[in-house]
């Protein structure tokens, strides 16, 4: 049970070097790592409906799971209507320039020109780029409505030259959206907005409705059912779709020495805390003596208390813990096995210890760089990337996210002459006999051409 007022707002604290592994790794876990059996069992039955009966099952759940039961079409199509994105000058200069800064940053990551690389006189190979054609970009409702996560997501996208991008988020209980989402669909060019949320917003992108177009790849955070949806129809080759990755609640490791200023770091934690009370966030602290201990944690304490969201901050800390060690190296060594979604570094010489990080999602340096300058504006994409210790093998979002890369082989006679050898070698090896002939007849017909000559 939650209580809004009253006890303290503490982390549970852990000093390492005292603390058996069994422990450590208990409370390493993330909090949502539970058996996701329950639900893909809920989640199932729902997309078999909508990919069934298309509109008329997207509708039923989204009156029923969004109550909004006055809306009788599940998109708006481009271009949007002025009057659902009218916004206060401020929050539109504000998307203008994280928009900006978005842009830069994924422009940067374009290939100026194809790899080619000649293996061998004569045998030229390359890899192109080219963008996925159509993509679902799904922007969460829930406890707090995240149209930052359109900018993260649909910047790229436009950047990449994505053909059709298909936003789509629950509606309200009134049946309209959040006008800084429409305002950010029309920047990124978005062809529609799907006004649905859940396992039934992923199905319809998927398979396609009525009046839902279909994608080739979806691409956004979201809760337990959400994330199962994407992983149930990027497992059915009939629905011909991908997935980022399978995405947890948010989280946030922060590493803090005594260079660290408590009120910064305290500021950090709550940050990502506030998020979602499944939300994780944990304090490495490096060789601090009790008094600067306890002066974050006063600080934790007393900013949170003043925090609108309290309730929820209290629940996520109440399963977030801080960890204490002896010197940076313990801390960078506990910060790669958990592999953060973001880590930040309040510590001395953040540009060197950088070079220790061998897992995170998205890292912040020194005490100018809070996490949130990334999850708005700052240019880097943060959109619930890789959780749940993903981060070990996982990318976040990034140019690349919306691209694949198609290689090709080029050989001139001189070039299978080089290498046809080899490649008869290895056909006979695997007893595959037409694949021996495609260079041998090759071999005999340029031998006939030349001899002509
Ligand atoms: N920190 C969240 C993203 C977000 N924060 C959106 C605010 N709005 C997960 O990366
Ligand atoms: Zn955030």
């Amino acid at each position: 049970a939650i209580n809004s007022k009253g006890d303290r707002i503490r982390m549970e604290r852990y000093d390492v070097s005292k603390t058996s592994e069994e422990t450590l790794c208990k409370v390493l876990r993330r909090p949502s790592q539970r058996s996701a059996d329950a639900t893909m069992g809920v989640v199932q039955p729902i997309i078999q409906a909508v990919r069934e009966r298309g509109d008329a099952a997207l509708l039923e759940y989204t009156h029923k799971f969004e109550k909004a039961t006055s809306l009788t079409s599940p998109v708006i199509r481009a271009p949007f209507p002025a009057d659902l994105m009218r916004l206060p000058q401020e929050t539109i200069d504000a998307i203008d320039l994280s928009f900006e800064n978005i842009r830069k940053f994924h422009a940067g990551q374009m290939e100026a020109k194809p790899l080619i690389i000649e293996t061998m006189p004569g045998v030229i190979c390359s890899r192109f780029s080219r963008p996925i054609e159509r993509v679902g970009l799904y922007v969460p409702g829930g406890t707090a409505v995240l149209p930052s996560t359109g900018l993260m997501l649909g910047v790229p996208a436009l950047v990449a030259g994505c053909r059709k991008i298909v936003f789509a988020s629950p509606p309200r209980a009134d049946g309209s959206i959040t006008p800084e989402i429409v305002y950010i669909a029309h920047k990124i060019g978005a062809e529609s907005i799907v006004l649905a949320g859940g396992a039934q917003a992923i199905a319809a992108l998927a398979y396609g409705t009525e009046t839902v177009s279909k994608v080739d790849k979806i691409l956004g955070p979201g809760n337990q059912f959400v994330t199962a949806a994407k992983m149930l129809v990027s497992n059915d080759t009939s629905a011909g779709v991908s997935i980022d990755m399978p995405a947890g609640p948010s989280e946030v490791l922060v590493i803090a020495d005594s260079d660290a200023h408590p009120a910064f770091v305290a500021s950090d934690l709550l940050s990502q805390a506030e998020h979602g009370i499944d939300s994780q966030v944990i304090l490495i602290a490096v060789g601090l003596d009790e008094a600067k201990l306890a002066v974050i944690e006063e600080e934790l304490h007393n900013q949170a208390s003043a925090l609108p969201r309290r309730d929820i901050v209290r629940g996520s800390i109440a399963h977030s813990i801080t960890l204490i060690v002896e010197d940076i190296g313990s801390a960078m060594e506990l910060s790669n096995r958990y592999a953060p979604e973001h880590l930040i570094l309040q510590v001395k010489d953040p540009e060197r210890i950088v070079g220790m990080v061998q897992n995170a999602g998205s890292v912040f340096l020194g005490p100018w760089s809070p996490e949130s300058v990334g999850d708005y504006s700052a240019g880097a994409p943060l959109a619930r990337i890789a959780t749940y210790g993903y981060a070990k093998q996982y990318s976040g979002v990034s140019l690349s996210s919306y691209m694949k890369h198609i290689t090709s082989s080029n050989l001139t006679t001189e070039g299978l002459r080089n290498v046809g050898g080899a490649v008869m070698q290895l056909a006979k090896v695997e007893e595959l006999e037409a694949h021996r002939r495609a260079v041998s007849i090759r071999l005999r017909e340029m031998d006939r051409i030349l001899g002509k000559e």
